[in-house]
């Protein structure tokens, strides 16, 4: 009876995680947002944006790995080199809906900028 609880108890836990679990959104107010680049992420990583709207994304990285030194938005263009411990500031231009992704050169460091 335990155990068919415990297994039971596994179960949920799994569909929760590979089904029911989404990533935390940020959703952005202001004209501008920081993000910090450490430990393999960045923190927000998932970004809610208003359309067309021109938004400052403020990274901070505090990875001294070289990996991490650039931040790439596919789609935009884009490509930022990060000083280490110094604010820099990504200027995105007003967006259409739709969903970008912004990495590290490697794609170790993932995030998403979604456009609603
Ligand atoms: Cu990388």
């Amino acid at each position: 009876m335990f155990i068919n609880l415990l297994g039971l108890a596994l179960i949920i836990f799994i569909v929760w995680w590979f089904w029911l679990y989404k990533p935390e959104k940020t959703k952005v107010l202001d004209d501008e947002i920081t993000i910090t680049v450490e430990n393999g992420v960045y923190q927000p990583a998932n970004i809610t944006l208003p359309a067309n709207k021109a938004v400052s994304l403020r990274f901070i990285r505090k990875d001294a790995s070289p990996c991490a030194s650039t931040v790439v938005f596919d789609g935009l263009e884009i490509s930022q080199e990060l000083p280490l411990n110094k604010a820099q500031v990504v200027s995105l231009p007003p967006l259409e809906r739709g969903e970008y992704a912004f990495t590290c050169q490697m794609q170790m460091y993932k995030g998403s900028i979604s456009v609603q």
